[in-house]
């Protein structure tokens, strides 16, 4: 399937993988780019010596393009921004913020830039500044999110831009990808998705957790701290959540609950850590290699129409930019 994406990053397939802190290694990374998908590794809290070597162990596994995040939010974002622009990663995503200070830099190193937004105003603040795409992350996702579900959101960026649109958030099939299509997005962003395949580094029970989660077994924290963070719902997440009601009474003991939950959750403590995980978790339910999950999730969407909805997507841009 081609689209402005695949044409934009050189991949095969229009599948960007979500960057899952302390989760989206190497090994993952490495196996969705040569796969045909981006593969990104995300360097959210790491020290800049392994984000250094997870792009090297990545570029030994695949001659296709790698792609890595920075989580704006990160103390050490300026030192990442700059090590990526050294590094000459292909792509770079960005969340939890506006990238606008590291932008020319990128863009001047060859980096195709990709900002992860939560919505249309951020989206369009970032076209100006010269992004190449953006992810438009719905609500539904892991990990820190926005307010905007994808159904609202993907539409509204791709009405408020001309650079193609990546759709995120609830998409872990072939029906997510045809409907990210049908909203006018070229490609999709999943995350949750590669959490349970074999190249995927977390603990099996974080696996095990997620293949058994249904619909309604994420849950929101930190909604009162600013930094709202989607993951399954467990033992942690309940205390966290009983905790944040009486924010001002409990803001620091909070504060230092988080710090090394998500460890915890990797390494397989699944009470006492925190899953970040998206409403998408429900349809997972099979482990997979990474390239069996992506084609499965190609052919079904194919078999739903999606190249006819990828094709009128990208006429409809095209008539849009020259009309403008
Ligand atoms: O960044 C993400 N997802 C993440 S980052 C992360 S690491 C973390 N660990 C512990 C606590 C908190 C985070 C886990 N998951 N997704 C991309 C994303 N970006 N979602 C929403 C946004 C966003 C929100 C507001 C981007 C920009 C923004 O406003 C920026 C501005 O300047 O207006």
């Amino acid at each position: 399937m081609k689209t402005r994406i695949t044409e934009l990053l050189g991949i095969e397939v229009p599948v960007v993988q979500g960057a899952m802190a302390r989760i989206a290694d190497a090994s993952l990374a490495g196996a969705v780019s040569e796969a045909g998908g981006l593969g990104v590794i995300a360097c959210g809290g790491a020290p800049l010596s392994w984000v250094e070597e997870q792009v090297r162990i990545a570029r030994s596994m695949t001659d296709k393009p790698i792609g890595a995040n920075v989580m704006l939010m990160d103390p050490n974002a300026a030192e990442l921004a700059k090590l990526l622009a050294d590094l000459r990663v292909d792509v770079v995503t960005t969340g939890a913020g506006s990238p606008a200070n590291y932008m020319q830099m990128w863009k001047d190193a060859g980096i195709k830039v990709v900002p992860v937004v939560a919505s249309s105003a951020l989206a369009a603040r970032m076209e100006r500044l010269g992004a190449d795409a953006v992810v438009a992350e719905g609500t539904e996702a892991g990990g820190h999110i926005g307010e905007l579900t994808t159904m609202a959101l993907v539409p509204a960026v791709c009405d408020a831009v001309s650079i193609p649109v990546i759709a995120a958030g609830g998409i872990a099939d072939g029906r997510g990808v045809a409907a990210a299509f049908a909203l006018g997005a070229e490609g999709v962003q999943v995350g949750t998705r590669f959490l349970t395949v074999d190249e995927c580094t977390i603990a099996d029970a974080y696996k095990e957790r997620v293949l058994a989660a249904k619909d309604a077994d994420t849950i929101v924290t930190g909604r009162g701290s600013g930094h709202p963070v989607r993951c399954l719902k467990n033992k942690f997440a309940r205390t966290v959540r009983k905790l944040e009601d009486d924010l001002a009474q409990n803001g620091d003991e909070l504060e230092a609950m988080y710090v090394g939950s998500l460890r915890r959750a990797v390494e397989g403590d699944v009470d006492n850590g925190t899953m970040m995980a998206g409403q998408s978790a429900a349809l997972v339910r099979e482990r997979a290699t990474a390239a069996e999950a992506i084609a499965g999730m190609m052919a079904e969407a194919e078999a739903l129409g999606a190249l006819d909805l990828a094709a009128t997507a990208s006429a409809n841009a095209r008539r849009e930019r020259a009309g403008r």
